[in-house]
Parts: C-alpha cells; structure tokens; sequence
C-alpha cells in the first residue's frame, strides 16, 4: 500500500481553487437563481450574473423566443421591430453606451409629411405646431405659460382640451382653412401623445411625470439590424458570435410561470406544464400587464398592499403596428407620413369602406395613424395605430387590414404618388392579446396621485435573514426611463448587483 502524496503543485492549485470560491462566493456556495422571463431585463440581469461567476442560473421563458417585447423580424431586405424599435436618446442611455463604440445606430428623419384626405400635402408647419404643442402639455417642460393654465389638471387630455382651440386660433388667426384642418387634426395629435404613453385616452396620461428623457437624439435607429442587436451585444454574440456567453444554453422556452411560492428558507416555482424549479433567489421581469391580470395568483404569499396599489395604479396600455411589404417602392422613403382625415371624409369612410373595427360610429382607419418608412429595407412601411380601438384591430384579419390601408394610401396619396400598389405580404403585431405581455409599456396615470410607485414595484422581497428571495426587474420597475428598452436593461442589471453585492457582504 502506497500512500500517494499530493505534489505541491496541485496542493497550490487546490487552495488557489477554493480561495477563490470563497473570495467569488463568500459562503462558498453558487446560489441558485431563476430569472423568470427572457426579455431586454432578464438578459441583462442574466448576462451581468453570469460574467460574474453565477453559473447557477436559468432563465424561465413562457414564449418559444428570447426578446420579450424586443421582437425583431427578417421581413423584406431587412429586420423590422413589431416591438422597441428606436435608442431613446444619448447621454445617460446605456442601451447608447453599450453600441456607441460599433457605429450601428443612424438617425431617423423625424420630419413627418403631414397629407389631408382631399390628397394634398399639408404645409409643414401644421405638423411642427402639432409637435410643439404635444410637448407643451409636459409639465416637465416648464413651459411658463402652459404651466399658469393647465398648473391644476392632472392629465394631458384635460390640459389639451382646455388649450388646443385657444392656441392654435391665435396660432392660424388669419387662415380659415388652416383652423378648420388643424381642429380636424386633433384626433391624430392625441394619437401621437398616445404612442408616446401607450395609454388607451390621452385622459389617463399624467402631466406630472416622473419619467425623464435621455439628452441627444430620441430617435436612433437600427439601420435594419433590429433592437435584438442589444441582446446579442448583451449576449456577446455581436461582434464576435464565438465570444457568446454559455448562459444561453440555460434559457428554457415555452416555460410559463404559474405560481411562485416562497418562504424563510426556500422558493419553489410552478410552470403550466406541471415541471417545478427550486431556488435561492427569482427576480421576476414579466410586464406590468401580466402582474395586473395575474399577480394574485403568480405569488404565494399575497404581494404586499403597497406593491399590489403600484401593480394597479401604474398605466398600461397598448399601440399596435401593421408592417407592410410591397412589390415595388411607390413612396418617399426619406420621411414619416401621417394622415388627417377631413370631418366629411371620416363620415364617409363607413360606407366607401366597411370592412374592420368600429366605435361610436368611427372607423379605425381614423385612429390616429402614421406610416414610416423602414430602414434599410425600401420595400417596407412601418403603420402606427394608437388608442381605444388597438385591441380590436389586433383581433382583425390580415386581408381586412391590408385593404384598409390600401383605401388609405389611394385616398391620401393618389394624386401625389404613382404605381401605388397592394401589397404582397403584411405582418402585424398583437401584444396587448399575447398573455404574456398584455400591452405595450407602462405610463404614469393621471388618477394616481402617489409619488415613487415604480420604486414600490421594484422592492425586493426579502427572508427574515435580510436574503432577497424575490426580485422585480422590468421597464416598470425603474423611477424614472420606464417603458423604454434602456430602462429594462438598467433594471436587470441593477437586480443583478443587489445579488452581487449581498454575496459580495455574506
Ligand atoms: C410596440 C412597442 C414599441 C416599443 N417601442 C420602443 C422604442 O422605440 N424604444 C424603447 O426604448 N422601448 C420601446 N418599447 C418598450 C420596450 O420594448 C420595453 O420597455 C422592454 O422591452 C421591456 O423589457 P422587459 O424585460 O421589462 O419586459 P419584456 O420584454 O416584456 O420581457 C419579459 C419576458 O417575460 C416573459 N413572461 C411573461 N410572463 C411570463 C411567465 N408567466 N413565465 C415566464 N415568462 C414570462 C415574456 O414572454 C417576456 O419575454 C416598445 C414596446 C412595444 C411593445
Ligand atoms: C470568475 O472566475 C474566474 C475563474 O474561476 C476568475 O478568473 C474570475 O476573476 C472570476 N470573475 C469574477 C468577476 O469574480
Ligand atoms: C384640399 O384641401 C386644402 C385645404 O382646404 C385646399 O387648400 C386644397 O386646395 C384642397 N385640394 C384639393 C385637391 O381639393
Ligand atoms: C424644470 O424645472 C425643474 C425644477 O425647477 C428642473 O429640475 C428641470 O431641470 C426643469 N426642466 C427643464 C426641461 O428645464
Ligand atoms: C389652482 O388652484 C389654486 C388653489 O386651489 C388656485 O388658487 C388657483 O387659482 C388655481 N389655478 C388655476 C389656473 O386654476
Ligand atoms: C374647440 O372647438 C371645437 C370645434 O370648433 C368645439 O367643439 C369645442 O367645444 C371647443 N373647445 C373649447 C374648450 O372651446
Ligand atoms: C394676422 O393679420 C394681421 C393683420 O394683417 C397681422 O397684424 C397679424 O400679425 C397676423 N397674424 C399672424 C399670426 O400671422
Ligand atoms: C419552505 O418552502 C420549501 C419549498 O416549498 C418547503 O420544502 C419547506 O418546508 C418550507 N419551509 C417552511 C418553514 O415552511
Ligand atoms: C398538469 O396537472 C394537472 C392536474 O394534475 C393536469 O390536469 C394537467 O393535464 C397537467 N398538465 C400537463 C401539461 O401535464
Ligand atoms: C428629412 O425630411 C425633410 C422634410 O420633411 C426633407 O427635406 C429631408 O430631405 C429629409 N432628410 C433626409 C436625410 O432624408
Ligand atoms: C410606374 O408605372 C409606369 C406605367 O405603368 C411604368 O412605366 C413605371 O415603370 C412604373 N414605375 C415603377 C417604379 O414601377
Ligand atoms: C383621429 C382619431 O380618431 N383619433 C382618435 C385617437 O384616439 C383617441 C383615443 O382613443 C380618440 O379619442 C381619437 O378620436
């Protein structure tokens, strides 16, 4: 029997091993995390982990898809986004700070051509008073006069109402005609406030609002590579795809959540194919849509009071997109249009075209629509629709749609445009019927009058130990970039640490 001394080297290599757990790990243990959705939040929260030796990690994903509402498309020559589609400004933005250094993002020409449903171009200066206007009505913006008039409603839509003739009547004092378009463009104004908030009325959208713009441009586009970019360069997958982080074996798809139990010592997670997990630590990042349908029964115990007045009092709502594909390019592919509908052609539309949603005698081809021209890709227009109607419109038929739009071009820009043809494909998007979503992105709703509700969201859960057991990530849960991509990532990232650092202290 011989006894085998171990070499001072491995004896070096063992100590080396295990200071390093302890050093990486402080209690020398690898503590198992489930990050409950793939979206911008759970990859991020993810990816900041793993580079930080979390290797216990899985990421629970109820579509067959990562993303979440980053949904990016190969359609045409190029990617389109059913959902985040634009970098919302420079200075500040990480989703800015993470690209900068790879010349991706370009400028998008936000200079909109606004057409009258008689077929004419409407003067630019209609719509740049429309886009001054809109950004008045932020009390944010410390605009003086607006603030004397509008300093005690709660919401956009009253201050609009009470402003918008007053305005634009000493705006247009001397032009009829003007007035007489600029008061028929008011439903679209709404629709652009809307698209902006996501809200259903623009009634609901609060004047003071804790959410505060990034400096630089607010409209940087992907260039027809798509939002996903920011996964990949998240994922390490771009630049360089060998370089790709191997957490992505551990993202598990259509995986719903159903209920997540939890006590002192442990947290136990139900998914609807009856498969369970255990773990130390979740961080939660589904929308705000899925905790205000389904919060009650996702949490085991109840949320707390608090949390569950943020879950009901922060706004989610929905816009929708109708993405087309032509044969050929009969547009102008330098710039956005937008359509107003003059009263008497609204009227009409009932009859001259039946077809899809309607409410309180209005079409929805009125509903506040803007078409822009896809990047990259000049076969491709992008169709906007915000409002009450976006929930029935997803419901309705792809040929119902097409059509639709196809009356609209003819009657808008017949005159101006020639070779205007159908399209040969059309995709669309439907997040405020997908279960998983339930709407587009969060919004400070006038009827709330409490401060801080997205930091109520964001609180963790913790064990009587002081140990997270239960974390919130998501675009709702930050104080301040909510509904934006960039807010989802600081969120998950900012999960990420609170794990980091406890481990860093214990
Ligand atoms: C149409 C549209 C346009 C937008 N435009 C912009 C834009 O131009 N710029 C911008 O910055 N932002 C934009 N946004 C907002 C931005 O996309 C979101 O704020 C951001 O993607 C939210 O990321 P998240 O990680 O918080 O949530 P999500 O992306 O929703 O990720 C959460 C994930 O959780 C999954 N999930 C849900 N329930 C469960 C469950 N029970 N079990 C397991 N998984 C579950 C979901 O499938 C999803 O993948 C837009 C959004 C939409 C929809
Ligand atoms: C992760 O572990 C590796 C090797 O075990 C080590 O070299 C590295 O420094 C660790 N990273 C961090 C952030 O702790
Ligand atoms: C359309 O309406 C505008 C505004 O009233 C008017 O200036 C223009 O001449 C009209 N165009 C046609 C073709 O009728
Ligand atoms: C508006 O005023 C507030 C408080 O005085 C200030 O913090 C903020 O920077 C101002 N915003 C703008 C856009 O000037
Ligand atoms: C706002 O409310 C205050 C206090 O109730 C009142 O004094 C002031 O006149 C109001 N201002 C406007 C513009 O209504
Ligand atoms: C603004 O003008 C419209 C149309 O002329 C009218 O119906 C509405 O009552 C006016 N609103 C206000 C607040 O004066
Ligand atoms: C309207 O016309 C009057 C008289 O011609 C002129 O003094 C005024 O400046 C004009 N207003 C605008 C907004 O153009
Ligand atoms: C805590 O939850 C775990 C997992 O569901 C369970 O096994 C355990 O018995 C629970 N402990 C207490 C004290 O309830
Ligand atoms: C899960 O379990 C329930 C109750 O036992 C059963 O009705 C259901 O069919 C199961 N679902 C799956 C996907 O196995
Ligand atoms: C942007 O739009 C304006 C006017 O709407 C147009 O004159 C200009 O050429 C466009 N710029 C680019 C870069 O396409
Ligand atoms: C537009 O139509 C005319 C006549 O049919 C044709 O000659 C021309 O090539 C078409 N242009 C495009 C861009 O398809
Ligand atoms: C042009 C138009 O119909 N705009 C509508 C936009 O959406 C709001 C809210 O649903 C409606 O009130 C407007 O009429």
């Amino acid at each position: 029997m011989s006894l085998i001394r171990p070499s001072e080297m491995s004896v070096k290599c063992i100590i080396l091993l295990v200071t390093n757990l302890l050093y990486t790990y402080g209690l020398n243990k690898n503590p198992s995390i489930l990050i409950i959705g793939a979206g911008p939040s759970g990859i991020a929260a993810a990816s900041r982990l793993w580079k930080n030796n979390f290797t216990n990690l899985k990421i629970l994903e109820a579509e067959n898809r990562i993303g979440g509402r980053i949904h990016s498309v190969k359609f045409g020559d190029a990617y389109v986004d059913l959902g985040g589609e634009w970098c919302h400004g420079e200075k500040g933005n990480i989703v800015f700070d993470m690209v900068k250094q790879y010349d991706i993002l370009r400028h998008t020409n936000a200079s909109i051509q606004m057409y009258y449903s008689n077929g004419t171009l409407l003067d630019q200066k209609i719509y740049n008073g429309m886009a001054e206007f809109a950004k008045s009505m932020y009390a944010s913006l410390n605009n003086t006069e607006i603030e004397e008039k509008c300093g005690n409603l709660s919401s956009i839509g009253e201050c609009v109402d009470s402003q918008f003739n007053s305005t634009f009547a000493e705006l247009y004092q001397n032009d009829s005609d003007l007035q007489t378009i600029v008061t028929e463009a008011k439903g679209w104004l709404e629709g652009y406030i809307l698209g902006y908030d996501s809200a259903f009325t623009i009634h609901d959208i609060a004047r003071k609002s804790a959410y505060e713009q990034c400096e630089g441009d607010l409209g940087l586009n992907w260039n027809g590579r798509g939002y996903k970019t920011i996964l990949e360069v998240m994922l390490q997958q771009y630049p360089d795809p060998t370089q790709s982080l191997a957490v992505t074996n551990n993202i598990i798809l259509n995986k719903e959540v159903t209920r997540i139990i939890w006590n002192n010592s442990a947290n136990h997670v139900l998914c609807l194919d009856n498969t369970t997990y255990a773990a130390d630590h979740v961080i939660f990042t589904a929308s705000l849509g899925v905790l205000k349908a389904s919060h009650e029964s996702l949490f085991q115990p109840a949320l707390s009071d608090e949390m569950v007045r943020a879950i009901k009092n922060i706004g989610f709502g929905a816009i929708m997109k109708i993405i087309l594909h032509f044969p050929h390019t009969w547009w102008d592919t330098s710039q956005p249009y937008a359509f107003i509908w003059s009263a008497a052609d609204r009227k009409k539309i009932l009859t001259e075209f039946g077809k899809g949603p309607v409410r309180n005698g209005r079409s929805w081809l009125t509903e506040n629509l803007s078409f822009i021209p896809a990047e990259n890709n000049p076969k491709v227009l992008i169709g906007f629709f915000a409002g009450e109607m976006v929930p029935e419109i997803e419901q309705e038929s792809n040929e119902v749609l097409s059509a639709g739009c196809m009356y609209m071009f003819r009657k808008f820009l017949g005159r101006t445009h020639n070779n205007i043809t159908d399209p040969d494909d059309i995709i669309k998007s439907r997040w405020y019927s997908n279960p998983h979503f339930r709407g587009t992105y969060s919004y400070d709703s006038a009827k709330n009058t409490e401060q801080g509700l997205q930091n109520k969201l964001a609180a963790p859960l913790l064990r009587k130990s002081g140990d997270p057991a239960i974390q919130f990530a998501g675009e709702a849960t930050h104080p301040y970039h909510f509904s934006t991509v960039h807010g989802a990532i600081e969120s998950g990232f900012r999960e990420a640490d609170r794990l980091i650092h406890y481990y860093a202290q214990h």
